[in-house]
């Protein structure tokens, strides 16, 4: 049987608005263990990680990245934990939290591949420094942290850099680049599908094309999926929202492809926002495709 382990990320230092801590709880609450049960999987639930409060966080006036050290701490403990579901042969599934909380999930799932890939479905590329961050927001920093840019506090999680080649990086759902990023995109030759493409090439070539180029330099794929890659139609309860942006029915589709495809080795569902949702809406999006992604099967 397919053994999977659930590990909540109740991280909300990596920006500023209060409830993306509560984004575990919702996704829980929205029912995500029995989804994933009847789907076939043993599910295994380790809890949360330990996030230090935020009211008793104090920023270092040597650094303007907001919470720079809790944030590091945290990501050491969840790679730790995501490492040892990995060596149990178990599936990790990171529930948060802002996307922070990439920096430490890409640091314990790379230490188990040679050559891992990830899909980065999001509005944004989070790829910011310190020197392009227009926030000081570090849940705008970890795609660059992973691949080994930015501050040494954030790209030397579990004692190495990077955790990912750029051309093993393909971001989907774009709409939101900051000048920055856009420069590191284009120096370091990250593949992206904006919603340009999207629109243009339609979801299933998007993702026919995302699984050929990664199928085979990889030997992992990991997904990292920030809510606000959709429509804030579909996905209200997000810190960041974009207007213009993936329909729900595009990404089921896209999570079904992935499913098909049995490339993706572990996955992340982060900046699920309870206090800004309709009624869960957002988390219930969020199981939902994490059922699509997992092998649920509609007959
Ligand atoms: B998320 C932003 F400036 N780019 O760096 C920044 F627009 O994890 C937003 O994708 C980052 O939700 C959004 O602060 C981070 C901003
Ligand atoms: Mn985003
Ligand atoms: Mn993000
Ligand atoms: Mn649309």
């Amino acid at each position: 049987m397919n053994k999977l382990s659930i590990i909540g990320v109740p991280m909300d230092l990596g920006q500023t608005r209060r409830g993306v801590d509560m984004g575990p709880s919702a996704i829980r609450y929205a029912g995500v263990i029995e989804r994933i049960e009847n789907i076939g999987y043993s599910v295994e639930d380790k809890g949360n990680i330990e996030i230090a409060l935020a009211e008793r966080v104090h920023s270092d006036e040597n650094t303007n990245l907001k919470n720079l050290k809790a944030v590091a701490d945290a990501s050491e403990r969840l790679a730790q934990t995501v490492s040892d579901v990995i060596t149990n042969k178990r599936f990790p599934l990171v529930l948060g939290g802002d996307h922070s909380i990439a920096i430490g999930t890409l640091a314990g799932v790379s230490r188990h591949y040679k050559n891992l890939g990830v899909i980065w479905y999001d509005a944004h590329g989070d790829l910011n420094t310190a020197d392009t961050s227009p926030s000081g927001n570090i849940h705008g920093m970890p795609l660059a942290a992973s691949i080994g840019i930015g501050d040494d506090a954030l790209t030397r999680i579990g004692g190495y850099t990077p955790k990912v080649k750029p051309e093993n990086i393909v971001i989907i759902g774009a709409r939101s680049l900051d000048e920055g990023e856009k420069e590191l995109i284009k120096e370091k030759g990250i593949k992206v599908y904006t919603m340009h493409e999207i629109d243009r090439m339609g979801m299933t070539k998007v993702m026919e094309e995302t699984i050929l180029y990664l199928r085979d330099k990889t030997d992992g794929v990991h997904l990292s999926l920030d809510l606000d890659g959709l429509d804030p139609h579909d996905a209200p309860g997000v810190g960041t929202p974009v207007i213009g942006g993936i329909s729900y029915r595009e990404s089921h589709l896209a999570m079904e492809m992935l499913a098909e495809s049995q490339l993706i080795t572990s996955a992340e569902f982060v900046e699920v926002n309870p206090i800004l949702d309709e009624r869960n809406k957002t988390a219930t999006v969020a199981v939902a495709l994490m059922g699509s992604l997992l092998g649920e099967k509609l007959v």
